[in-house]
């Protein structure tokens, strides 16, 4: 099926069972590119049916849709006229692991850096506006770079503005390792919801069956349903804020992610389509360490394993002294923003949970929760990414330089990474 499809258009044509062949054709195809170049794998597998779902309901370049992060963009450019050169990813001059405007007219904005897409799409929909166009504009982001502040700023301020615009929650309960955070808690309410929708029905069925007790007891349950929603039904935040919340819907059933998404087309104002997924879907050995593959070197398909070994790294180096010195000293704590494996923290975690911080993909937070650690006397040290560390530019100098706190620095990856072209290296 894979043969016969090299744009949109292709899809568009396709019967419901077509796409899921295609669908498995497209898993495979990553796989054997992956498995021999590198790359973010995990991701990619979890989003094959949303994506074709995406281009068999909307029309790009006129319809935007912006990734978030962009590593889970390999099955929209196999589908965007980009499937040849899938085999040139992480080679020199090869594609881009991530949208890039500069390939094609279709990747609508260069992403590498989380939580962007709901501004960058809110910025669309706003020009969209003032222009009296009337594409439709969606960002999709994942439930890991929800916890990133800039997301969050954003969905405060397109709920409150009441612009068109589809956010699609692509919610898999994973950051690069399991996500964590009070939006992780609300999410995790949420998907839930059909069982609790179905539980309250029969719930009803019980009640009324009671002689004289029942009725009446079925009205007051009524009357009071509205609070007791609100409390129940997280759904109502997103809705409270100024969203109209749809879902959860299953993201591999693509007839069911087609319905919705015309829906969304239809509607007026901002939406959020809760759609769920699973990161590795259809290779078994990584949905069962989805955070292993979420990128990976080379590797053998049967086995899983590695054909680089991973020799001793700058993180595990890293990671290996700081276990050191903080049997030496209590007052050391480590900080990560999404990061264990990648900054070698893992084993720290596991040799000192409560002194271990994963505080969501929120590198500003991250700085600023170690200024307030080395204020109240503690020793703390924050990995990052150089790249990522660009988002907390300015608590480095407002709240730990300028007053000279002890919050100590660790700049990982501050060099060349071959993998990911201009972008990063995860
Ligand atoms: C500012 C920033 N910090 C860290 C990263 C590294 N990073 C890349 S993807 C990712 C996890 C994203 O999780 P999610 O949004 O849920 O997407 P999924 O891979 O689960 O589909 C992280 C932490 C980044 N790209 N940008």
């Amino acid at each position: 099926m894979l043969e016969k499809v090299n744009s949109p258009e292709d899809v568009k044509k396709l019967s419901i069972e077509d796409k899921k062949i295609l669908a498995e054709d497209i898993r495979k195809y990553i796989l054997d590119i992956v498995s021999k170049n590198g790359g973010h794998l995990a991701s990619n597998l979890g989003v094959v049916e949303l994506t074709i779902a995406l281009h068999s309901v909307f029309n790009v370049p006129g319809d935007k849709i912006v990734w978030d992060v962009g590593h889970q963009s390999y099955v929209h450019k196999i589908l965007t006229g980009r499937k040849e050169k899938m085999n040139t990813l992480r080679k020199l001059n090869g594609i881009a692991g991530f949208p890039k405007t500069k390939e094609t007219e279709v990747d609508c904005f260069d992403t590498g850096h989380s939580s962007t897409s709901i501004s960058v799409a809110l910025g669309m929909a706003r020009a969209r506006d003032i222009e009296e166009k009337n594409n439709t504009v969606i960002a999709i982001i994942g439930d890991g770079a929800l916890t990133g502040g800039m997301a969050l700023e954003a969905l405060n301020d397109a709920g409150y503005s009441g612009t068109k615009l589809t956010v699609i929650l692509n919610d898999n309960e994973m950051s690069i390792s399991k996500n964590i955070g009070g939006m992780n808690m609300l999410l995790s309410k949420l998907r839930t919801k059909r069982t609790y929708t179905k539980s309250n029905i029969s719930l009803k069925k019980i009640i009324n069956k009671i002689p004289v007790v029942g009725k009446p007891f079925v009205k007051i349950v009524q009357r009071v349903k509205r609070s007791i929603k609100q409390l129940i039904i997280p759904k109502m935040f997103f809705e409270d804020i100024g969203f109209r919340y749809l879902g959860p819907v299953d993201g591999h059933n693509i007839e069911e992610l087609e319905r919705m998404l015309k829906i969304t087309k239809e509607l007026d104002g901002p939406v959020l389509l809760h759609v769920l997924t699973k990161k590795g879907k259809g290779y078994k050995i990584a949905e069962e360490n989805p955070d292993k593959y979420h990128a990976t070197a080379p590797f053998d398909i049967e086995t899983g394993e590695t054909k680089k070994k991973k020799e001793k790294d700058y993180s595990k180096v890293f990671g290996d002294k700081l276990i050191e010195l903080a049997k030496k000293n209590q007052k050391i704590v480590a900080i990560t923003a999404s990061m264990k494996d990648g900054t070698g923290l893992k084993e720290f975690q596991k040799e000192f949970p409560e002194r271990f911080f994963d505080i969501g993909i929120a590198e500003q937070h991250a700085v600023g929760l170690a200024a307030g650690m080395a204020k109240a006397g503690l020793i703390p040290f924050v990995p990052i990414y150089s790249s990522f560390y660009q988002r907390a530019y300015d608590q480095v100098i407002h709240d730990v330089a300028l007053q000279n706190l002890p919050v100590i620095m660790c700049v990982d990856r501050a060099g060349i990474v071959g993998q990911d072209r201009r972008n990063t290296s995860r």
